[in-house]
Protein backbone atom coordinates (compact mmCIF):
# COMPACT_ATOMS: atom_id res chain seq x y z
CA UNK A 1 0.00 0.00 0.00
CA UNK A 2 0.86 3.70 -0.54
CA UNK A 3 2.33 5.33 2.82
CA UNK A 4 -0.65 7.44 3.18
CA UNK A 5 -3.11 4.38 2.98
CA UNK A 6 -0.65 3.08 5.98
CA UNK A 7 -0.58 6.19 8.15
CA UNK A 8 -4.35 6.39 7.44
CA UNK A 9 -4.65 3.14 9.86
CA UNK A 10 -1.56 3.26 11.93
CA UNK A 11 -3.47 4.68 15.08
CA UNK A 12 -6.08 1.93 14.71
CA UNK A 13 -3.29 -0.49 14.36
CA UNK A 14 -0.75 1.06 17.42
CA UNK A 15 2.13 1.73 15.50
CA UNK A 16 2.96 4.87 17.16
CA UNK A 17 4.74 5.45 20.27
CA UNK A 18 6.24 8.54 21.62
CA UNK A 19 10.03 9.05 22.73
CA UNK A 20 11.11 11.91 25.56
CA UNK A 21 13.90 13.88 25.40
CA UNK A 22 15.11 16.12 28.04
CA UNK A 23 15.27 19.77 28.19
CA UNK A 24 17.84 20.68 31.36
CA UNK A 25 18.06 23.63 33.18
CA UNK A 26 21.53 25.45 31.64
CA UNK A 27 22.91 26.29 34.62
CA UNK A 28 22.08 23.75 37.25
CA UNK A 29 21.58 21.16 34.74
CA UNK A 30 18.49 19.46 36.24
CA UNK A 31 15.88 17.97 33.84
CA UNK A 32 13.06 20.18 33.66
CA UNK A 33 11.04 19.08 31.00
CA UNK A 34 10.78 16.27 27.98
CA UNK A 35 9.69 16.76 24.85
CA UNK A 36 7.59 14.39 23.50
CA UNK A 37 8.54 13.25 19.59
CA UNK A 38 6.20 10.63 17.81
CA UNK A 39 7.69 8.01 15.71
CA UNK A 40 6.46 5.33 13.27
CA UNK A 41 6.76 1.86 13.19
CA UNK A 42 4.77 0.59 10.01
CA UNK A 43 4.48 -3.32 9.52
CA UNK A 44 4.52 -2.64 5.74
CA UNK A 45 7.43 0.25 5.08
CA UNK A 46 9.33 -0.28 8.58
CA UNK A 47 10.49 2.46 10.54
CA UNK A 48 9.37 6.26 8.93
CA UNK A 49 11.41 9.09 9.56
CA UNK A 50 8.83 11.59 11.21
CA UNK A 51 10.82 13.89 8.95
CA UNK A 52 8.83 12.13 6.43
CA UNK A 53 5.65 11.21 7.88
CA UNK A 54 4.68 14.36 9.68
CA UNK A 55 4.54 16.33 6.46
CA UNK A 56 2.02 13.78 4.88
CA UNK A 57 0.34 13.82 7.80
CA UNK A 58 0.00 17.34 7.74
CA UNK A 59 -1.23 17.35 3.64
CA UNK A 60 -3.76 15.01 4.90
CA UNK A 61 -4.90 16.10 7.78
CA UNK A 62 -4.32 13.22 9.46
CA UNK A 63 -1.97 15.25 11.39
CA UNK A 64 -5.27 16.28 13.61
CA UNK A 65 -6.33 12.78 15.17
CA UNK A 66 -1.97 11.99 15.39
CA UNK A 67 -1.47 14.92 17.07
CA UNK A 68 -4.74 14.61 19.43
CA UNK A 69 -3.32 11.07 20.49
CA UNK A 70 0.18 12.45 20.74
CA UNK A 71 -1.27 14.88 23.11
CA UNK A 72 -2.95 12.62 25.21
CA UNK A 73 -0.43 10.04 25.14
CA UNK A 74 2.02 12.53 26.71
CA UNK A 75 -0.03 14.00 28.94
CA UNK A 76 -0.46 10.72 30.53
CA UNK A 77 2.90 9.98 30.35
CA UNK A 78 3.92 13.26 32.43
CA UNK A 79 1.72 12.50 34.97
CA UNK A 80 3.81 9.61 36.26
CA UNK A 81 7.01 12.00 36.40
CA UNK A 82 7.81 14.71 39.36
CA UNK A 83 5.63 17.56 39.90
CA UNK A 84 8.08 19.88 38.64
CA UNK A 85 9.27 18.39 35.25
CA UNK A 86 6.97 19.63 31.94
CA UNK A 87 6.03 17.97 28.87
CA UNK A 88 6.58 19.60 26.05
CA UNK A 89 3.67 18.84 22.34
CA UNK A 90 4.47 19.67 18.86
CA UNK A 91 1.44 20.77 17.72
CA UNK A 92 0.98 21.61 14.01
CA UNK A 93 -1.04 24.50 12.37
CA UNK A 94 -3.34 22.32 11.00
CA UNK A 95 -3.88 21.35 14.62
CA UNK A 96 -4.12 24.57 15.83
CA UNK A 97 -6.63 25.75 12.89
CA UNK A 98 -9.49 23.50 14.10
CA UNK A 99 -12.42 25.14 15.65
CA UNK A 100 -11.84 23.18 19.24
CA UNK A 101 -8.50 22.81 19.73
CA UNK A 102 -8.38 23.63 22.92
CA UNK A 103 -11.05 21.32 23.73
CA UNK A 104 -9.02 18.60 22.91
CA UNK A 105 -6.33 20.37 25.50
CA UNK A 106 -9.22 20.09 27.98
CA UNK A 107 -9.81 16.32 27.05
CA UNK A 108 -6.32 15.43 27.91
CA UNK A 109 -5.99 17.23 31.00
CA UNK A 110 -8.70 15.30 32.60
CA UNK A 111 -8.08 11.75 31.24
CA UNK A 112 -4.66 12.23 32.87
CA UNK A 113 -5.53 14.52 35.78
CA UNK A 114 -2.12 16.63 34.76
CA UNK A 115 -1.63 20.40 36.02
CA UNK A 116 -2.23 22.40 32.67
CA UNK A 117 1.22 24.04 34.47
CA UNK A 118 3.15 21.24 33.32
CA UNK A 119 2.12 21.22 29.37
CA UNK A 120 3.95 23.54 27.02
CA UNK A 121 2.39 23.40 23.73
CA UNK A 122 5.34 23.72 20.83
CA UNK A 123 4.54 25.67 17.47
CA UNK A 124 6.36 27.03 14.53
CA UNK A 125 6.16 30.82 13.19
CA UNK A 126 4.95 29.53 9.98
CA UNK A 127 1.40 29.34 12.40
CA UNK A 128 1.17 32.81 11.67
CA UNK A 129 1.30 32.70 7.60
CA UNK A 130 -1.89 31.16 7.19
CA UNK A 131 -4.81 32.49 9.44
CA UNK A 132 -3.01 34.47 12.03
CA UNK A 133 -6.34 35.44 13.96
CA UNK A 134 -7.73 31.93 14.36
CA UNK A 135 -4.17 30.69 15.34
CA UNK A 136 -3.96 33.14 18.62
CA UNK A 137 -7.41 32.80 19.42
CA UNK A 138 -6.35 29.12 19.78
CA UNK A 139 -3.32 29.73 21.25
CA UNK A 140 -5.13 32.33 23.88
CA UNK A 141 -7.87 29.76 24.61
CA UNK A 142 -5.03 27.77 25.72
CA UNK A 143 -2.95 29.22 27.56
CA UNK A 144 -5.80 30.88 29.74
CA UNK A 145 -6.15 26.88 30.50
CA UNK A 146 -3.14 27.78 31.95
CA UNK A 147 -0.63 26.12 29.63
CA UNK A 148 2.40 27.51 28.28
CA UNK A 149 3.42 28.01 24.56
CA UNK A 150 6.88 27.86 23.40
CA UNK A 151 7.97 29.34 19.83
CA UNK A 152 10.17 26.53 18.00
CA UNK A 153 12.56 26.22 15.67
CA UNK A 154 12.48 30.16 16.36
CA UNK A 155 14.12 31.93 13.17
CA UNK A 156 13.88 29.85 10.40
CA UNK A 157 9.91 30.66 9.15
CA UNK A 158 9.44 33.27 7.53
CA UNK A 159 6.57 35.07 9.66
CA UNK A 160 6.87 38.97 11.07
CA UNK A 161 7.74 39.31 14.95
CA UNK A 162 4.93 41.82 15.28
CA UNK A 163 3.53 38.46 17.25
CA UNK A 164 5.86 38.78 19.90
CA UNK A 165 3.94 41.72 21.04
CA UNK A 166 1.08 40.70 21.57
CA UNK A 167 1.08 36.88 22.29
CA UNK A 168 3.04 35.94 25.67
CA UNK A 169 4.72 33.29 24.53
CA UNK A 170 6.96 30.95 27.78
CA UNK A 171 9.81 29.62 25.69
CA UNK A 172 11.53 31.07 22.73
CA UNK A 173 13.69 27.64 21.19
CA UNK A 174 16.32 28.75 19.23
CA UNK A 175 16.77 26.56 15.86
CA UNK A 176 19.69 24.42 16.03
CA UNK A 177 20.98 25.87 12.75
CA UNK A 178 22.39 29.22 14.89
CA UNK A 179 23.46 26.86 17.72
CA UNK A 180 25.46 24.77 15.76
CA UNK A 181 26.87 27.54 13.97
CA UNK A 182 27.79 29.80 16.52
CA UNK A 183 29.72 26.33 17.35
CA UNK A 184 31.71 26.41 14.43
CA UNK A 185 32.70 29.96 15.45
CA UNK A 186 29.84 31.61 12.96
CA UNK A 187 29.91 35.51 14.01
CA UNK A 188 26.52 36.00 12.68
CA UNK A 189 25.38 33.06 14.40
CA UNK A 190 26.75 34.27 17.86
CA UNK A 191 25.09 37.63 16.81
CA UNK A 192 21.80 36.26 16.28
CA UNK A 193 21.52 33.92 19.44
CA UNK A 194 22.64 36.81 21.59
CA UNK A 195 20.13 39.58 20.13
CA UNK A 196 17.20 36.63 20.82
CA UNK A 197 18.75 36.13 23.96
CA UNK A 198 18.47 39.60 24.91
CA UNK A 199 14.94 39.86 23.32
CA UNK A 200 13.22 36.66 24.94
CA UNK A 201 14.51 38.67 28.07
CA UNK A 202 13.03 41.82 27.86
CA UNK A 203 9.93 40.30 26.70
CA UNK A 204 9.27 38.32 29.82
CA UNK A 205 10.45 35.17 27.59
CA UNK A 206 13.15 32.41 28.36
CA UNK A 207 15.11 30.65 25.61
CA UNK A 208 16.44 27.16 25.01
CA UNK A 209 19.05 26.46 22.88
CA UNK A 210 18.24 23.31 20.74
CA UNK A 211 20.45 20.86 19.07
CA UNK A 212 23.46 20.79 21.71
CA UNK A 213 25.64 17.93 21.69
CA UNK A 214 29.00 18.73 23.02
CA UNK A 215 30.15 19.92 26.46
CA UNK A 216 32.05 22.61 24.64
CA UNK A 217 28.35 24.01 22.61
CA UNK A 218 26.69 23.29 26.03
CA UNK A 219 29.29 25.78 28.16
CA UNK A 220 29.02 28.33 25.06
CA UNK A 221 25.38 28.72 24.96
CA UNK A 222 25.39 28.52 28.58
CA UNK A 223 27.98 31.77 28.83
CA UNK A 224 25.68 33.30 26.04
CA UNK A 225 22.35 32.95 28.99
CA UNK A 226 20.39 30.67 27.19
CA UNK A 227 18.40 29.44 30.16
CA UNK A 228 17.75 26.06 28.84
CA UNK A 229 19.62 23.33 26.83
CA UNK A 230 18.26 20.39 24.87
CA UNK A 231 20.34 18.29 22.56
CA UNK A 232 22.31 15.45 22.36
CA UNK A 233 24.84 15.94 24.67
CA UNK A 234 22.45 15.85 27.48
CA UNK A 235 19.97 13.19 25.87
CA UNK A 236 18.73 11.74 22.82
CA UNK A 237 14.87 11.38 22.08
CA UNK A 238 14.18 7.86 24.16
CA UNK A 239 11.48 5.37 24.98
CA UNK A 240 9.59 6.03 28.22
CA UNK A 241 10.90 3.58 30.63
CA UNK A 242 14.18 5.14 30.13
CA UNK A 243 13.20 8.36 30.53
CA UNK A 244 11.82 7.84 33.86
CA UNK A 245 14.58 6.01 34.51
CA UNK A 246 16.64 9.44 34.59
CA UNK A 247 14.90 10.63 37.68
CA UNK A 248 16.16 7.56 39.76
CA UNK A 249 19.99 9.12 38.34
CA UNK A 250 19.40 12.88 38.79
CA UNK A 251 16.24 13.24 40.97
O1 LIG B 1 12.14 13.67 16.22
P1 LIG B 1 12.66 14.28 14.94
O2 LIG B 1 13.78 15.29 15.14
O3 LIG B 1 13.03 13.27 13.91
O4 LIG B 1 11.43 15.10 14.37
C1 LIG B 1 11.39 15.59 13.09
C2 LIG B 1 10.30 16.61 12.96
O5 LIG B 1 9.02 16.07 13.32
C3 LIG B 1 10.53 17.82 13.88
O6 LIG B 1 10.27 18.99 13.13
C4 LIG B 1 9.50 17.65 14.95
O7 LIG B 1 9.05 18.90 15.44
C5 LIG B 1 8.38 16.91 14.24
N1 LIG B 1 7.59 16.15 15.20
C6 LIG B 1 8.00 15.15 16.01
N2 LIG B 1 6.97 14.72 16.78
C7 LIG B 1 5.90 15.47 16.45
C8 LIG B 1 4.54 15.50 16.90
O8 LIG B 1 4.10 14.79 17.79
N3 LIG B 1 3.70 16.41 16.28
C9 LIG B 1 4.13 17.26 15.31
N4 LIG B 1 3.25 18.09 14.79
N5 LIG B 1 5.41 17.26 14.88
C10 LIG B 1 6.28 16.38 15.44
O1 LIG C 1 11.46 20.75 15.01
P1 LIG C 1 11.78 20.21 16.36
O2 LIG C 1 12.66 21.12 17.15
O3 LIG C 1 10.59 19.78 17.15
O4 LIG C 1 12.65 18.92 16.09
C1 LIG C 1 13.16 18.13 17.07
C2 LIG C 1 14.10 17.20 16.34
O5 LIG C 1 15.46 17.56 16.59
C3 LIG C 1 13.92 15.78 16.78
O6 LIG C 1 13.71 14.98 15.67
C4 LIG C 1 15.24 15.41 17.41
O7 LIG C 1 15.60 14.07 17.11
C5 LIG C 1 16.21 16.40 16.78
N1 LIG C 1 17.31 16.70 17.68
C6 LIG C 1 17.24 16.83 19.02
N2 LIG C 1 18.46 17.09 19.55
C7 LIG C 1 19.32 17.13 18.53
C8 LIG C 1 20.74 17.37 18.43
O8 LIG C 1 21.45 17.59 19.41
N3 LIG C 1 21.27 17.35 17.18
C9 LIG C 1 20.53 17.12 16.06
N4 LIG C 1 21.15 17.10 14.90
N5 LIG C 1 19.19 16.89 16.11
C10 LIG C 1 18.60 16.90 17.32
NA1 LIG D 1 9.63 20.92 18.85
MN1 LIG E 1 12.84 22.89 16.99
Amino acid sequence: RRLEASLRTAIHGEEFVLHYQPVVDARKETIVSFEALVRWNSPEHGFVSPGKFIPLAEDTRLIVPIGKWVLEQACLEARKWPEHVKVNVNVSPEQLLEPDFHQDVIKAMAASGLRPERLEVEVTESIFVRDAATARNSLEKIMALGCSVALDDFGTGYSSLGYLRTLRFSTIKVDRTFVQGAAQNSNESLAIINAVVAMAKSLNMTTTAEGVETAEEAELIREMGCDKIQGFYFGRPMISDEARRLFKRHP
